[in-house]
């Protein structure tokens, strides 16, 4: 019996962990202060028209001690960005995890949270792969309070609107993918809190 129970034990021991390691993977939880500008821990700005606010929300939060507050009027023509990840402008952008320390294989899907205010607005979340081409993903505020938005990596579709210059164009997403940003879409002049990024296999 006494066998029996040690190998419960150690099963259960060696099965938690490795169970944990399955689930979701958090890459960013939005907990450092929030500043712009070259030394910024969010990379984020706005132009022709458009304008952005970024700060961190304690009272407001899905994850940690604050989420993401996105402040924003998007008009016609104009565009705007708000981004973590790596390979940024801003130098203190990362996230939780390296690219490189990330096994991608794992998951299917890149996933956070949205409060939503039933804003209608459509907002555009995209991702950076490794070679600097711009995969996009739409998301719409139809919904109050936290929701889980899961984004399927095969559901993304290369941006035909803008691309860096350094894009490879390959239409092929790559892995790592080194950041991902939020770009609310013209029409639209509302908040929006943004908190636990995670890998997820969904
Ligand atoms: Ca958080
Ligand atoms: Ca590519």
């Amino acid at each position: 019996m006494k066998i029996i129970k040690l190998i419960f034990i150690l099963f259960f021991s060696l099965a938690i962990p490795s169970f944990a390691q399955e689930k979701n993977l958090l890459i960013e939880d939005f907990e450092n202060p929030v500043c712009g500008g070259e030394n910024g821990t969010v990379d984020f700005g706005s132009g022709s028209g458009s304008s952005v606010e970024v700060t961190a929300d304690t009272n407001i939060k899905n994850s940690g001690a604050q989420s993401l507050k996105i402040t924003f009027d998007a008009v016609s023509g104009g565009y705007m960005w708000i981004a973590k990840g790596f390979g940024l402008d801003a130098k203190n952008t990362a996230w939780l995890v390296t690219p490189e320390a990330i096994t991608w294989e794992k998951y299917s899907s890149i996933s956070f949270y949205a409060y939503g205010s039933n804003s209608k607005t459509r907002i555009a979340f995209d991702i950076k792969d490794n070679g600097n081409e711009m995969w996009r993903f739409i998301i719409t505020d139809d919904f109050t309070g936290w929701k889980q938005i899961v984004c399927l990596f095969n559901e993304f579709f290369a941006r035909g609107d803008w691309q860096p210059q350094t894009a490879d164009a390959n239409a092929v997403l790559d892995f790592p993918i080194k950041s991902f940003q939020f770009e609310p879409l013209a029409e639209a002049k509302s908040v929006i809190y943004i908190d636990t990024v995670e890998l997820t296999n969904k």
